[in-house]
């Protein structure tokens, strides 16, 4: 794309970079490798340094400016940032509807209302002039808030300057700014690995990345902007439905909710709450509640507002993800790997949805950085499927008789010495299997379904076996007696014939469950599929060199270390021996070319929720059947696989003609191929 007029290769190449970063970060659809992206960004800025008279504050290039700031300075809103009332049950939401058909007329009834998710982030205004954004800043109060033009500039998903036409002369937007928990959840371990200050939750960790006045910080955080509504609006007119205003953002760029929808009548959405309070878990990103607003501005006109709140919108709250209680006690708790990881025991309370009583305390450093003793009030938090954490302290309730946690100075359960790594926050125990509470964990998962699949082999079994001498590895199991089994409590006939059964059963596996139930650090399902695959035979592989085993999809030289380590370790090749002698076996495979994997050649997409696996874990199941998985749909594209909430992508590969499935049927796919390894 050499072209001789340096204006109009700039022009083009904003064009090409605005177009991708809308729609990576806007659309949620990569559509570039970022080999690409960069190629034409390092371009960009080879030219804007040569012709420095053609440098523009809407470049591409100018999300991160030079200078950090030395005080952020006050912003007033000219239009004030209104706040929203509170509703905390079906039945504040039903009175908020009688109160607006009393101001409005028994025959406005049912109203239309916009429904929205409510974003747990940083409410922020930003100013465009002529489609180019000129001041970002934070709603403060609703009147006077802090100019953070410098910080908005580096978030992907606002724009620097608004797409298509039609936008008004002067045009401020209001929006959310956030951080999606997977993120957030990121930025936290990568801050605990270093021994550094973790956010307490993600609203706090974008509340934390906008008030940084050195925008080069705030441009490593991965924020992001929802917009909910407009301000200041000259030189122009915007339709007159709130959802068409909204949709026309969308138009010009600006990112909307795409869980947002209009319904009929306060029923409705009564019955929009209860669905999306359902899913709140598996959203990408933390919200408090659920935003109803009526739809039709004139209607809003009429409605008004009262103090600093519009009549016409509400807020229904869910029940809080945080909650006070207190620490009672604290374990240690020994993993499959020797990680020894405190628990604390809590006074059982109800957050996120659930009775919580445990909370994990991740490790050493972290009891240090909040200072935390047992006998103390903490604040717990639950959102999503993550585990419950302890986020802070309330000092102020510390009793007198509040003790110090003491990290034990040897392994908990087996007395061993304990050690960490450099650079690690573990500790771990250096007993290895013959550490008790390493030999239960390596059963458990050795037995676990996508490992050797042993049913009928619950925890509790397991303990009592390893307790009871029984058993002291996973090769164990395999020389149990039903005269052994018929000494355990509760264990009647019937399920001792079972589990020999089961026992027997399992003997005939795959090498790639094999390899995975050994539990090697670090080797998941899919690595292990893929040396399975790589290497074909279990002599093959427990004889690679480092430089073979780096060849391997998925294995880098951690992964790889590992591996030499296992295969080192007489002690664990005699366990494997074992099992072989015992009777486990699974048929070779020959040793194959990623060619001729079945998926070859093939390109997936996969887009919407899936409910029993994870995306990355779908992708990398995909990958080491051979197929490569893309982030976007195109005329090449072999199959979509489209979960509930698919958008855009869907859309796209029915006009194509691509072929659709769902999760069930790629399970199934799945199945059926990794069957033979
Ligand atoms: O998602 C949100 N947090 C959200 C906040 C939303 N979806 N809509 C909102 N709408 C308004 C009005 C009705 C006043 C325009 C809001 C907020 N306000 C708001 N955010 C912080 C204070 C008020």
């Amino acid at each position: 794309m050499v072209q001789a007029d340096p204006v109009q290769e700039i022009e083009t190449l904003r064009e090409q970079l605005d177009a991708w970063n809308h729609q990576y970060y806007v659309l949620d659809e990569p559509s570039v490798p970022d080999v690409e992206y960069d190629r034409c960004m390092q371009r960009l800025l080879q030219l804007e340094e040569a012709h420095p008279e053609l440098r523009r504050a809407d470049s591409p290039s100018q999300r991160v400016g030079g200078q950090a700031l030395t005080q952020f300075s006050q912003v007033s809103h000219e239009v004030p940032m209104l706040s929203l009332e509170n509703a905390f049950s079906a039945e504040d939401l039903f009175r908020f509807n009688r109160r607006l058909l009393d101001r409005l007329g028994a025959e406005a009834e049912p109203l239309e209302f916009a429904c929205e998710p409510k974003l747990d982030g940083i409410a922020v205004s930003l100013l465009y002039r002529e489609g180019v954004l000129e001041r970002g800043a934070t709603r403060g109060d609703g009147t006077t808030g802090e100019d953070i033009t410098h910080n908005v500039r580096t978030i992907r998903s606002i724009p620097l300057r608004l797409r298509g036409q039609g936008y008004p002369e002067l045009l401020e937007v209001r929006g959310e700014i956030y951080m999606p928990k997977a993120g957030f959840e990121q930025l936290n371990a990568r801050a605990r690995e270093r021994g550094e200050k973790t956010f307490v939750n993600p609203r706090n960790a974008a509340a934390g990345s906008l008030r940084q006045l050195d925008a080069r910080l705030t441009a490593q955080r991965p924020l992001e902007m929802c917009c909910y509504s407009v301000g200041l609006v000259q030189g122009g007119t915007l339709p007159s439905r709130h959802s068409e205003v909204l949709a026309r953002l969308s138009d010009w760029g600006l990112r909307i909710n795409r869980e947002s929808a209009v319904v009929q009548g306060i029923e409705a959405c009564d019955a929009y709450f209860d669905a999306l309070a359902q899913r709140r878990n598996r959203l990408a990103y933390d919200i408090d509640g659920i935003v109803f607003k009526v739809n039709d501005l004139a209607l809003q006109q009429r409605l008004g507002f009262v103090s600093r709140a519009p009549r016409w919108a509400i807020a229904r709250k869910f029940p809080a993800q945080e909650e006070m209680t207190q620490l009672l006690d604290v374990e240690f708790q020994v993993g499959r790997t020797g990680v020894i990881t405190p628990v604390a025991r809590l006074a059982p309370v109800f957050v996120g949805g659930v009775t919580v009583s445990n909370a994990t305390l991740h490790n050493s450093d972290e009891i240090e950085r909040l200072g935390v003793k047992v006998g103390d009030t903490v604040i717990v938090r639950r959102a999503g499927d993550v585990i419950p954490q302890i986020v802070s302290v309330v000092l102020e309730r510390r009793p007198p008789s509040a003790r110090a946690i003491e990290f034990p100075s040897r392994c908990p359960v087996c007395q061993s010495a304990i050690e960490r790594e450099e650079g690690e926050a573990a500790w771990r125990c250096m007993g290895g299997l013959g550490c008790g509470a390493q030999q239960k964990a390596a059963i458990k998962h050795f037995v676990s379904r996508r490992a050797m699949d042993i049913d009928g082999l619950g925890d509790k079994l397991v303990e009592q076996l390893v307790d009871e001498g029984l058993v002291e590895n996973v090769a164990g199991l395999y020389a149990l007696s039903k005269e052994q089994l018929l000494t355990l409590e509760r264990m009647g006939d019937k399920s001792a014939d079972n589990l020999l059964a089961a026992l027997e059963q399992s003997k005939h596996t795959s090498l790639a469950r094999f390899v995975y139930a050994l539990g090697i650090r670090e080797v998941g399902e899919a690595t292990a599929l893929n040396l399975a695959r790589h290497f074909g035979n279990w002599p093959a592989l427990s004889s690679a060199s480092e430089t073979q085993l780096l060849q391997v999809d998925d294995v880098g030289p951690v992964v790889a270390d590992h591996l030499l380590q296992f295969f080192d370790s007489a002690a664990s090749m005699a366990v494997v021996e074992a099992l072989q002698q015992a009777g486990v076996s699974w048929p070779d495979l020959e040793p194959r070319p990623p060619e001729s994997l079945p998926l070859a050649e093939q390109v997936w997409v996969v887009t919407g929720k899936l409910e029993s696996l994870s995306r990355d874990e779908a992708k990398a199941r995909l990958q080491s059947l051979g197929a490569k998985v893309a982030g976007s749909v195109s005329a090449k594209t072999t199959c979509v696989v489209a979960g509930p909430g698919a958008g855009s992508k869907l859309t796209k590969a029915n006009e194509l003609g691509v072929k659709v499935i769902d999760e069930e049927a790629l399970l199934a796919l799945l199945a059926a191929h990794e069957a033979g390894n």
